[in-house]
């Protein structure tokens, strides 16, 4: 009975909700969309939205909705409202700051021309444009770039999308990073959503400023020390620990909460098809500014290896987005994370509808004019299970030839993604024409999978590959294994954060992205490393998340050796073991490994020094993903107790450091024992 009550409570306040919500944005929706062009400014109106951009730049300099005169940041310079940018640099020998540290250089992209594309009641589509020639060498990216701007009669916001081409006689060049950045006003956008879980009320931005913030061990990480809202004081602010896997980060925002009147402003992204890196890449979305990006390609937990860079003689053009800025608001005290809601169920919309059927451009293709591909992924792991099993939750992919795994570094053409269902099966459908591999990975097992031959797509092709299967990297049977292999280490130990840097939002979860972890490890080992003991040792609990530098008292860092012991009832010595070293992250580390002898030399195993990936200074769980199969020759290894040294040398800074996935020691392929056969039918 209560129950139902229940039920029906929630059923009318959804009505009622349904209702205000339609009211606030029906208003004046038959008016078709207006276009006014003005000698500096450029106004779309469709009576629910007007914005204005600056002409010729391509700025959007103000958004009027629900009678607030501008959403956007109106303190701030017309440049710095609403825009596109990019990080670019020379290539090769000209670029000016070369390495981990090279930092390119910041363009808003600012355009020269503007064109009116589509005007009619339905649909404005605006362009603004920059042609590059000779005389730009060296002061402006070797770019032709076109800003597309779409209005829509009925719709609550805008789109916009951008085509950037390189000429083929043209020079080479770098891009960092590419994104699209809204600025709404600090005095009204208060609350910030990234998701269900990921969302609070942010300081403002003054706190950040010298006298009431406290910059910690890198400029963008500062303890509010002064905050003008004193519930904030004592929390860190770092943008980092607001970022987002591609794979989820398809709407965030912000709101004006308003006991009367809230407002709410979002980006939402309906495909990462244009995105760089695939489906883990990390990026940036809403963080205190206010500030909310739709970031479309950059290093951020990669590092160099996704410079995109452009030889000469590389003729490239993409197309990124639409991306969608929609705008929602509710009157009378109703919760404002009903807009939340609200916002979500516009991105289920918009998703839908991709690929869009309205832009222009030539360039964005509409779903016809792709194709589709079809199959079904099995694993077949011999020492788990002889038979072939359908994947569930597999993720199957298309991006541009490469080697195994490439993709997770693949950043100028497009990629599409898809998850396997619990039988297997998987359709990638709406890809753009042009020649592909198909990559796959699933949480369980490691490595990666890549179908044989290279995938040509055309304008209505449906490709059906039928079973592909996936054979993991496996010589012998699992004698021990450390984790979850699933490319992160968040099932691994995650200390607590020291309590003068926390972020509130993070006590009970995602608790890896609290500032300052690195520091946790030598509290907690202040002498002795860290020592895993097979059967003894629970991962969750003594598997530090990652291996890091300690920090000494006279502010050196000190490389660090862990140790898994382990026992054997017996050993094969003529047999070769293979240990299999799956890490989620690297940052300028230098990894050896030794085996009953912690001054072996050389080391049976040693990497170069690998990564660039920042993953420790930024909270993130996982980076890059690297996997190393070592040989082990049996004649290491002692019946009863045996040790594995892994030690990380590079002692430069406390953000230098490895995250490991998964560890397994396998047994040989066949072994034969006195009393006792393992043997393997190849
Ligand atoms: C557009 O912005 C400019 C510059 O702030 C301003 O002068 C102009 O009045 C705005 N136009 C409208 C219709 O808001
Ligand atoms: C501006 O763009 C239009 C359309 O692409 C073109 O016809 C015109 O020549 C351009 N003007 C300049 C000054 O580049
Ligand atoms: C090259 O670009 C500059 C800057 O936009 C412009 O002033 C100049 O006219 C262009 N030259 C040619 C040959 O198009
Ligand atoms: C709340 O909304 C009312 C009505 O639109 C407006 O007058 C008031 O300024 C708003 N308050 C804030 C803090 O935005
Ligand atoms: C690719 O794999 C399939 C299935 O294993 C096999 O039939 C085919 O011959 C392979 N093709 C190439 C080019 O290796
Ligand atoms: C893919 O198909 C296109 C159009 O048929 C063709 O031009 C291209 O050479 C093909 N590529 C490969 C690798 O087969
Ligand atoms: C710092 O202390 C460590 C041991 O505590 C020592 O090995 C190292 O040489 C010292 N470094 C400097 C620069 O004093
Ligand atoms: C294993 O080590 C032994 C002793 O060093 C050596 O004789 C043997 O060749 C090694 N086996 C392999 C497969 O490398
Ligand atoms: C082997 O290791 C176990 C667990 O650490 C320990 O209890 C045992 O005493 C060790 N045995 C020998 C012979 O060292
Ligand atoms: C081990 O393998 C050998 C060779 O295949 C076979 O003759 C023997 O019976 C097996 N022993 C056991 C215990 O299975
Ligand atoms: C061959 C060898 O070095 N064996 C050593 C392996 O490690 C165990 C435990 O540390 C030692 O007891 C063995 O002597």
């Amino acid at each position: 009975m209560k129950q139902g009550t229940m039920e029906f409570v929630n059923l009318f306040m959804f009505l009622m909700l349904h209702f205000i919500m339609v009211l606030s944005s029906s208003n004046s929706t038959n008016s078709g969309v207006r276009l006014d062009i003005q000698e500096k400014h450029v106004i779309m109106d469709n009576g629910i939205v007007q914005v204005n951009l600056s002409n010729p730049e391509g700025y959007v300099i103000g958004i009027q909705y629900n009678g607030i005169d501008n959403l956007l940041e109106v303190v701030n310079d017309e440049s710095n409202r609403g825009y596109w940018d990019i990080v670019w640099d020379q290539g090769g020998v000209k670029r000016t700051k070369k390495g981990a540290k090279g930092k390119g250089r910041f363009d808003r992209m600012e355009a020269t021309n503007f064109t009116v594309i589509v005007e009619n009641e339905e649909q404005v589509e605006l362009s603004f444009t920059r042609t590059w020639n000779f005389s730009l060498e060296g002061k402006l990216a070797p770019l032709n770039i076109d800003k597309r701007f779409i209005m829509l009669r009925g719709s609550s916001g805008f789109y916009t999308y951008a085509i950037y081409e390189h000429l083929k006689e043209w020079p080479a060049f770098d891009i960092d990073n590419t994104r699209v950045a809204f600025k709404p006003r600090k005095d009204k956008f208060k609350y910030m959503i990234i998701s269900d879980e990921r969302q609070r009320f942010m300081p403002l931005p003054d706190d950040r400023l010298p006298g009431r913030g406290e910059v910690l061990a890198y400029p963008e990480a500062v303890r509010l020390d002064n905050p003008i809202e004193p519930e904030f004081k004592g929390e860190v602010d770092d943008k980092y620990e607001y970022s987002c896997e591609s794979r989820s980060n398809n709407v965030h925002g912000w709101i004006s909460t308003n006991k009367s009147d809230s407002t709410g402003i979002w980006l939402i992204t309906p495909s990462y098809e244009f995105r760089s890196a695939g489906p883990l890449k990390q990026y940036l979305g809403s963080h205190l500014g206010p500030t909310m990006l739709s970031v479309f390609h950059s290093t951020h937990y990669s590092g160099t290896d996704l410079i995109m860079k452009f030889g000469p003689n590389e003729p490239w053009k993409k197309v990124f987005g639409p991306i969608f800025i929609y705008l929602n608001s509710i009157s009378n005290g109703v919760s404002p994370k009903m807009l939340w809601n609200n916002a979500k169920q516009q991105t289920a919309n918009e998703i839908e509808s991709w690929p869009y059927t309205f832009p222009a451009s030539k360039d964005f293709l509409s779903s016809n004019q792709r194709g589709k591909v079809e199959g079904r992924f099995l694993v077949r792991d011999r020492y788990i299970k002889d038979a072939f099993v359908p994947v569930s939750g597999g993720y199957v992919g298309l991006a541009a030839p490469g080697d195994v795994g490439s993709w997770q570094r693949e950043c100028k053409g497009y990629q599409f993604w898809t998850v396997t269902d619990d039988e297997g099966y998987f359709s990638i459908t709406d890809i753009l024409p042009g020649d592909y591999n198909l990559y796959s990975w699933v949480k369980g097992f490691i490595g990666d999978f890549q179908y044989n031959s290279t995938i040509n797509i055309t304008s209505g092709s449906e490709i059906k590959l039928g079973e592909l299967v996936y054979e993991p990297p496996r010589d012998g049977p699992t004698l021990w294994e450390i984790g979850i292999p699933d490319r992160s280490a968040a099932e691994f130990y995650i200390p607590d954060p020291n309590p003068l840097y926390v972020n509130l939002l993070y006590l009970n979860q995602d608790r890896y992205r609290q500032y300052g972890l690195w520091e946790r490890y030598a509290e907690l080992y202040p002498n002795e490393d860290l020592v895993y003991t097979v059967g003894i040792s629970d991962y969750k609990k003594d598997w530090f998340f990652a291996q890091l530098n300690r920090k000494k008292d006279n502010n050196t860092y000190q490389g660090t050796t862990w140790q898994i012991n382990f026992n054997l009832d017996q050993v094969n010595p003529n047999g070769i073991y293979k240990l299999r070293l799956a890490l989620a992250s690297a940052h300028f580390a230098q990894l050896q490994i030794r085996i009953n002898n912690s001054n072996a030399n050389p080391p049976i195993f040693s990497s170069e020094v690998i990564g660039k990936e920042n993953t420790i200074a930024r909270h993130g769980i996982h980076g890059l993903y690297w996997l190393y199969n070592i040989d082990v020759n049996g004649t290491l290894l002692v019946k009863g107790n045996n040790t594995i040294f892994l030690t990380q040398t590079n002692n430069a800074s406390p953000f230098v450091g490895i995250l490991y996935d998964y560890i397994r020691l396998e047994g040989p392929a066949y072994v034969k024992f006195e009393d006792q056969n393992y043997s393997l039918v190849k």
